[in-house]
């Protein structure tokens, strides 16, 4: 311990004469979460404190393990917290760094094993005086929260409407930062002139996963809407050649629509001479669907891959919107496609 506390004062920085003496950065802030897929898909989960296989995708293990999706206007978090602590959660919501604009929002959630408290605040970076810290009473009104014990942990499941402030994105293809913490009930809130290193995302509504070079995927919608009762099709279109020789393709909904729809799987098609090859993926949503935002995901396996290289898994997600709407019929009326059933395959 005492080499260690030498050690501890050796890489300690000199100070230069005069020079202006940097505020310590928190250990609790200091390191960036290692994010899982810097592409987050859009995903509703069920708020319940109740973390559900696929319900959830993976943010970061560090410095807690936590989770993160969104959907437009909304942007959903969960964490495992050690029993005794609370959950901070930090949101650069137009990401473009944590002491940069007004954008930048800390939620803290409490749990005393009754119902879980949440509260909010802005950092406006904005103002002459410097970073401040501003209550923001409307984006914990608008938000919703349920914690539950799991273990030797809580879980907490939260979910952030925009208030009216227009700060969460409604858009795909926007980037935000976040990190997630576990702090002592007692600890005194941050300064509001500290750095956060942040971990930064892409708000996204498709991702590939470890997919080979030369090879890409298009979905292809008629809105990403579906109604429960009804089904819906999408075609994808794959770019590649013959020397990637995958042998199948198999492709589902996840989690809390696993059992709303059809689970598919066929020979993956030749590529023609133009490089492309089409799967067009038909399913039936049963009616009692709930609604929201899920993932359709496919998985391709490869003729030549040993088991090892198949368990890493190929694999592209997309994702649609699951409501029930007049709009949304009235749309997919006009976008009507030919009546087919099952899954199809087809080369053009
Ligand atoms: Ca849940
Ligand atoms: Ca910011």
């Amino acid at each position: 311990m005492f080499s260690l506390l030498l050690m501890a004062v050796a890489q300690q920085p000199t100070q230069a004469p005069g020079a202006l003496i940097t505020p310590q950065l928190p250990a609790a802030f200091s390191v960036a979460p290692i994010v899982s897929d810097t592409i987050r898909l859009s995903l509703s989960p069920k708020i319940d404190g109740k973390i559900q296989t696929e319900e959830w995708d993976a943010f970061a293990a560090n410095p807690i393990e936590s989770f993160q999706q969104w959907e437009p206007g909304k942007v959903h978090a969960a964490a495992r917290v050690p029993m005794g602590q609370d959950l901070l959660v930090s949101f650069d919501l137009r990401g473009d760094g944590w002491l940069q604009g007004n954008d930048n929002v800390e939620v803290r959630v409490k749990w005393n094993g009754t119902a879980p408290e949440l509260s909010a605040r802005r950092l406006d970076a904005t103002r002459p005086e410097g970073p401040t810290w501003v209550d923001a009473p409307s984006i914990a009104g608008s938000s919703r929260v349920a914690a539950a014990v799991e273990g030797d942990k809580w879980v907490a499941e939260l979910s952030l409407t925009d208030p009216g402030l227009a700060l969460i994105p409604t858009k795909a293809d926007t980037p935000i930062g976040m990190r997630f913490d576990a702090i002592a009930p007692t600890e005194a809130v941050a300064e509001a002139y500290l750095p956060r290193a942040l971990g930064m995302v892409t708000l996204s509504m498709d991702r590939g996963a470890n997919l080979p070079t030369g090879f890409k995927w298009a979905p292809e919608f008629k809105g990403r809407s579906v109604v429960p009762g009804e089904s819906f099709r999408i075609r994808l279109t794959f770019n590649g050649t013959d020397m990637l020789d995958f042998k199948r393709i198999d492709m589902r909904t996840e989690g809390l629509a696993q059992n709303e729809t059809n689970s598919l799987g066929l020979p993956f098609p030749a590529f023609d001479r133009k490089s492309r090859a089409f799967v067009d993926y038909e399913t039936n949503v049963t009616p009692e669907a709930e609604t929201g935002w899920r993932v359709l995901r496919g998985t391709l396996d490869e003729r030549r891959s040993s088991r090892r290289a198949t368990r890493s898994g190929r694999s592209f997600s997309s994702t649609l919107r699951c409501q029930r709407s007049s709009r949304a019929r009235a749309s997919r009326r006009r976008s009507a496609w030919p009546r087919s059933s099952g899954l199809t395959r087809r080369s053009a």
